[in-house]
């Protein structure tokens, strides 16, 4: 079933969980992220192509893209709520954006000061195609959330220049990092152009012809497109493979074109491909990309923990891809894999006060990885911001005849289903609490489907404190009835705490068990245990007990755990004292907040004494 998703801007966020990081989005990220384009030469970059000096271009040669993900932030942020300082930065980037422009619509600060002979010459590595998405995407965002088209003119003026130089018939190529094909599928949509959308098919289904060899004069049989998804052609690929971030974002491409056209066999391979990432290359975390070499993928099973890249715009890539699948299927499972990377890999990309940012995300730290105020190479923190910034658009969806549940977050949603304003206010204390209080309201039957989470082995709904048997659809619980009244639906989950294990061929995690609860994935940090991560294992029988922190906003749980001495036996010897302990596991996300130290996710359950982890 094709679902639609509801608008970020038709649903308030009023949530435990959630407000308090939309507001450090709101309040810190988003003045933090301007201060620091002016610290690191961005907005200088801007200013000199406007004055159209040469020379003088700072940073990488993919700057101008963070630049544009702060602007769709900051975008999306206006168009729920006034703030006039907000504002008044953006409108002051328009103007530097659209007087940086070149009167023949081509616009890259990097290419216009430091090589302006050197434009188009390198589309596998130097990201022009890439910058002008992010750009496209903001603009479109700024368009359909605030009404304004001044960005939108900019981005048009963009994608002139570069519809007349590439596509069918024009010059071969498509961009070394995807990103381009996904605005252009937008911008298609907001201006009834279908030239931009045959441009961004174009893109998608010429990948794996190899046109990087072409362009950079690599002989065939030494040609490997790995990194690039160049390998294959694109329909016929069968595992996720090289750049994490450029693998997705060509996914969420693909996707989009299954769903406007129905394309048989990048339909098949966005499942073989869904499979393989989801079965065989994917962090407990939702995160992905376990290799720094290459920012991505190695083989099946290689997840490495303390070397764990999970690159933070990779989850959020997976984030953006997830979606589109349950939006094209109506199936909750796609959502939960939405959820977990949500939750998790995503979420530990950021601190709390919404000022520092991991890059990488590893799974284990020897106490030395730490959340930084920005990055040379920044995509992350403006890729979280405008993610939380559009979080509403996640929660829900919709079709002809039905309302869906996805996330659980308390506020409203106010839409209109089946030509009648429909209205659901949720209330809930998720992911800490199991519970969901749902009270829709519309003037005809509408079925309300609520995902049945997949970690949930069992939960109860009532509607008006009746027990009802829902059918379930898809991975939905299904309510139908009308809701001219007053009529409540909850739904409590049990929400255990889980010991999971991994799949054997996970060597790094053999004998290890992660903790979850709900949604989140839960680690050991230094700060709460006193004793020293190192020594810390458990047993099959460990018994957990979660609880709240107030202070912290979190659940912590504390598991009967076993502390073994340090090995002092030489090259042999027993097997060293145990004692019992106390382990207490904080959500992997809330990780390096506090005093700096150790952290691990996956705890083993054996004596660690017997084997250096
Ligand atoms: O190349 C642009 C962005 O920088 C990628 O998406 C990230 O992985 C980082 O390499
Ligand atoms: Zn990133």
């Amino acid at each position: 079933m094709r679902l639609d998703q509801v608008c970020y801007k038709d649903v308030t966020i009023e949530d435990g969980f959630w407000s308090g990081r939309l507001k450090a989005n709101r309040e810190a990220t988003l003045p933090h992220g301007f201060s620091m384009l002016r610290e690191h030469g961005y907005e200088e970059n801007f200013v000199r192509c406007s004055q159209r000096l040469e020379g003088g271009f700072q940073g990488l040669v993919y700057q101008d893209s963070d630049v544009y993900k702060l602007l769709e932030s900051a975008a999306a942020t206006l168009a729920i709520q006034t703030n006039d300082d907000l504002r008044e930065e953006f409108d002051k980037w328009v103007t530097l954006i659209e007087n940086a422009q070149e009167s023949d619509g081509y616009l890259n600060t990097h290419f216009q000061l430091k090589m302006p002979d050197k434009k188009w010459h390198n589309l596998r590595d130097w990201h022009e195609l890439y910058c002008a998405g992010h750009l496209i995407e903001a603009a479109v965002t700024d368009y359909l959330g605030n009404g304004t088209d001044r960005l939108l003119n900019v981005a048009i003026r963009l994608a002139e220049h570069i519809e007349a130089r590439f596509g069918p018939d024009k010059t071969p190529g498509y961009p070394g990092h995807p990103e381009l094909e996904l605005a252009l599928i937008k911008l298609s949509e907001v201006t009834d152009q279908q030239k931009y959308y045959d441009l961004a098919r174009h893109c998608v289904r010429e990948r794996g012809s190899h046109y990087f060899a072409k362009e950079h004069n690599t002989p065939e049989e030494e040609y490997d497109g790995t990194y690039w998804q160049d390998r294959v052609p694109i329909a016929e690929a069968d595992v996720i493979e090289g750049h994490a971030v450029r693998a997705v974002y060509l996914l969420c491409a693909a996707t989009d074109i299954v769903r406007k056209t129905g394309d048989k066999d990048l339909e098949a391979m966005i499942h073989r491909v869904w499979e393989n990432v989801t079965e065989k290359r994917m962090y407990v975390t939702g995160g992905i990309g376990s290799s720094a070499k290459n920012e991505g993928f190695t083989s099946d099973y290689d997840l490495p923990n303390d070397t764990a890249y999970q690159e933070t715009c990779a989850s959020i890539a997976m984030i953006f891809w997830a979606h589109r699948m349950a939006l094209l299927y109506g199936e909750s499972r796609f959502v939960d894999y939405m959820e977990i990377a949500l939750y998790n890999g995503m979420l530990a990309g950021i601190s709390q006060d919404g000022t520092k940012f991991f890059y990488e995300n590893p799974l284990s730290s020897d106490g030395s990885h730490h959340r930084q105020d920005w990055y040379a190479c920044a995509c992350c923190p403006p890729n979280i911001s405008r993610l939380l910034s559009t979080l509403g658009g996640y929660v829900y969806a919709k079709s002809e005849d039905s309302f869906f549940v996805n996330l659980f977050i308390s506020g409203t949603a106010k839409t209109e289903i089946g030509g009648a304003a429909f209205e659901m206010v949720v209330r809930t204390g998720y992911p800490w609490d199991g519970k969901l209080v749902m009270v829709p309201k519309c003037s005809q039957n509408v079925k309300v489907h609520v995902r049945i989470p997949n970690w949930c082995g069992d939960y109860e709904l009532t509607v008006d404190d009746i027990v009802v048997r829902p059918t379930i659809e898809g991975g939905y619980a299904v309510v139908e009835g009308d809701w001219d009244g007053d009529k409540r639906i909850e739904i409590v989950f049990q929400t255990p705490v889980r010991h999971l294990r991994s799949h054997p061929e996970v060597t790094a995690n053999a004998g290890h068990v992660a903790i979850a609860r709900g949604p989140i994935v839960y680690c050991l940090e230094q700060c709460e245990n006193s004793e020293g991560l190192e020594g810390i294992y458990f047993d099959d029988y460990a018994l957990s007990t979660p609880y709240f922190e107030k202070e912290a906003n979190i659940v912590v749980i504390e598991t009967g755990a076993h502390f073994c001495e340090p090995w002092s036996n030489g090259l042999y010897g027993s097997t060293p004292e145990s004692r019992a302990v106390i382990a207490k596991a904080i959500p992997y996300y809330f990780w390096d907040n506090r005093e700096p130290g150790r952290m691990k996710v996956w705890i083993p359950t054996y004596a660690p004494g017997y084997f250096k982890n």
